[in-house]
């Protein structure tokens, strides 16, 4: 049966594969985008080595400048998503967003190196790629945390990669929708709308890209400039996460000062999270910077936090957590608690369960000593996948597949799984 699974999963990945880069489904999302291209990377590296490499790779040719490594890169022209390049003129010579993504690179660097056989060529290949990411984990503690707290935040929902989470419903109140000029969404010609943001919220969103673009993508401004500035656990612990990994990678290359750098961010982050715990709910929560409030969302980014090594009574609350929402639905982990009046079982990030995620929770758990709920996670998983096959996103209560289908990171999760 495994094996079955693994040869659908690489047909699928194989399906969405454009050479030197994947998309994550066809139609809905034809580019290439951040935090995909590293968990596909994931996928790659069980068989074919070379390619998961230069997915990474890929996706690091394309970082600005100032250091950040955009969220979606617009490879080729597509006007079947919106908004594209007309609409960010962020400038770039290969059009790319102006926003970023989680900072997952440095997570898959270090996997990809762990696993290779050819130690030789993976570290000819680290040698190029380590500094680019470092360089973007430090342009995250420059411009998203400029009062230096140790945790960054997100400008714009869509960095998060949970775009229409509970976890943005106050701070996008802060975001007004005069003046912005008429656009057409094509996501909800791909999929069904009741599955998808509202209206309104992408009014929000195409808002704030208008704003940033009047900014002209000036990293230095857009942070004090945004009215929505968002703490996010998941997204900083995906950062700490991957600042460790990069400080071991280049203890191996032997560049000392890199590797002390890198476990200096990682050391504060970590620390920092400790004022995101949420006492009443047991996990940790989203911090809206704009508002100076720490929020009570039942959301899954502060699960997410596993992932970062968390203190070890953290860890234990996680899972207790985790355990408490398993009474509430049948796949676990649902992106949003759904005891809460919030949940809506089918929309997207406020309540459908995302192998990625999935994945990124175990790892953490796994790494803290917690198999039994990890392995949990991991086998409810696969559960939904023999269930309902490689789709974006799944129903936790009914296990019902939604959104895209054949989806690339879903599939490479699943051969990470089994492998
Ligand atoms: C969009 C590609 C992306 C993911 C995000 C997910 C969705 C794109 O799809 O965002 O236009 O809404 O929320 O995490 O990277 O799979």
């Amino acid at each position: 049966m495994s094996q079955a699974l693994i040869d659908q999963a690489c047909k699928v990945m194989e399906g969405n594969d454009r050479g030197s880069y994947t998309v994550p489904t066809h139609g809905l999302y034809p580019f290439q985008w951040n935090w995909d291209s590293a968990l596909s990377a994931l996928g790659f590296s069980h068989f074919d080595m070379d390619r998961a490499w230069v997915e990474v790779e890929t996706l690091m040719a394309h970082q600005w400048e100032d250091g950040m490594v955009p969220h979606i890169v617009f490879h080729e022209p597509d006007d079947g998503y919106f908004p594209g390049p007309d609409v960010w003129q962020t400038g770039q010579s290969v059009p790319t967003t102006g926003i970023t993504q989680p900072a997952v690179a440095g997570l898959a660097l270090r996997k990809l190196y762990n696993r290779a056989e050819d130690k030789a060529a993976a570290r000819t290949r680290l040698v190029e790629l380590l500094p680019k990411v470092h360089v973007w984990h430090q342009w995250f503690y420059r411009n998203r945390d400029p009062e230096n707290t140790g945790l960054v935040a997100i400008i714009h929902p869509w960095e998060s990669g949970r775009d229409n989470s509970v976890d943005w419903d106050e701070g996008l109140d802060a975001v007004p929708t005069e003046g912005i000029a008429p656009f057409t969404r094509r996501d909800t010609t791909h999929a069904n709308p009741d599955h998808r943001p509202t209206d309104d919220q992408y009014q929000r969103y195409i808002w704030l890209v208008e704003h940033f673009r009047g900014l002209r993508w000036d990293n230095t401004k857009l942070h004090d400039a945004s009215p929505f500035r968002l703490v996010d656990p998941g997204f900083n612990a995906i950062l700490i996460r991957s600042c460790d990994d990069v400080a071991e990678l280049a203890e191996i290359l032997g560049v000392p000062a890199m590797a002390s750098e890198a476990r200096e961010m990682a050391t504060k982050g970590r620390e920092a999270l400790e004022s995101l715990w949420n006492a009443n709910l047991g996990q940790y929560t989203c911090y809206n910077r704009a508002a100076g409030i720490l929020q009570d969302t039942p959301t899954v980014g502060g699960l997410l936090a596993a992932i970062a090594q968390v203190p070890p009574e953290r860890a234990e609350a996680l899972v207790r957590r985790i355990a408490l929402l398993s009474e509430r639905c049948d796949y676990l982990v649902p992106s949003h608690d759904p005891a809460d009046d919030a949940f809506d079982s089918k929309r997207y990030w406020r309540g459908p369960t995302w192998l990625v995620v999935n994945y990124m929770i175990a790892e953490g758990l796994i790494q803290s000593g917690q198999e039994a709920m990890a392995q949990r996670i991991l086998a409810g998983s696969l559960r939904l996948i023999e269930k309902s096959g490689f789709a974006e996103y799944y129903d936790p209560i009914s296990g019902e597949p939604c959104g895209g289908g054949d989806f690339t990171w879903t599939a490479a999760m699943v051969i990470e799984i089994l492998k």
